[in-house]
């Protein structure tokens, strides 16, 4: 059985969360304490060196870490990865996008809000600036879509889901992109689609 190392609060686990639950693949999770360090202890260095979760470790022992690259994994051969060419880089371009311009501000202001004594403090005012250019990206790509790729529920969906629908508890008022929040209530409302705290039995 797949082994998916996770933190449940953390959006990055919850994408792969969730894929595995739409997708229907049973899996065992293992909970680390991000906040209290648990990722960069020995053991869990060992395990993967890059010292985050999620990390998803398969039958053989082999471990993978960075989310998007834990979605393709998962997603490839099945029916949630596009059969054309053009959209399955599209798909990538959006990951891309969620990597470097979306989640290093909307999920770190979040963060700040959970660790108040963590020193990057300072950095809120810029981290919600640079959420908010992610935000209104999304709102203008969304404006007369359904979803981000080629019109069906996709990677795409799933990665930037994870950390929008919290962002208000990183600071952001989601009221300015109504085109996001009718995107977000798709999302919710696919079939298998489980809450960011929800484990398998
Ligand atoms: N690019 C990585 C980011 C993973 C990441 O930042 N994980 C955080 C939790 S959301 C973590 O494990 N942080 C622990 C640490 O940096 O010590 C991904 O998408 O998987």
């Amino acid at each position: 059985m797949l082994i998916l190392h996770d933190y449940l609060p953390s959006g990055n686990g919850y994408k792969v969360r969730l894929l595995l639950h739409q997708l229907g693949i049973p899996f065992r999770l293992v909970e680390h304490d991000v906040v209290a360090g648990a990722t960069r202890r020995p053991e869990f260095l060992a395990l993967s060196p890059v010292g985050k979760i999620p990390v998803l470790q398969l039958q053989d022992g082999t471990v993978l870490s960075e989310s998007g690259a834990i979605l393709c994994y998962l997603a490839v051969d099945s029916v949630i990865w596009p059969a054309e060419r053009l959209e399955r880089a599209q798909t990538l371009q959006w990951l891309f996008f969620e990597q470097y311009s979306h989640e290093p501000h909307i999920a770190v202001a979040r963060f700040l809000r959970m660790a108040p004594d963590d020193p990057r403090q300072a950095d809120l005012p810029r981290l919600l600036d640079r959420g908010h250019a992610a935000l209104a990206i999304m709102e203008q790509h969304l404006t007369g879509r359904r979803y981000f790729v080629g019109e069906r529920y996709g990677l795409a969906d799933i990665a930037l889901y994870a950390y929008t629908h919290v962002a208000p508890e990183g600071g952001f008022d989601l009221e300015p992109y109504p085109w996001i929040r009718a995107w977000l209530e798709l999302v919710r409302s696919e079939p298998g689609h489980v809450p960011i705290d929800w484990r398998p039995n």
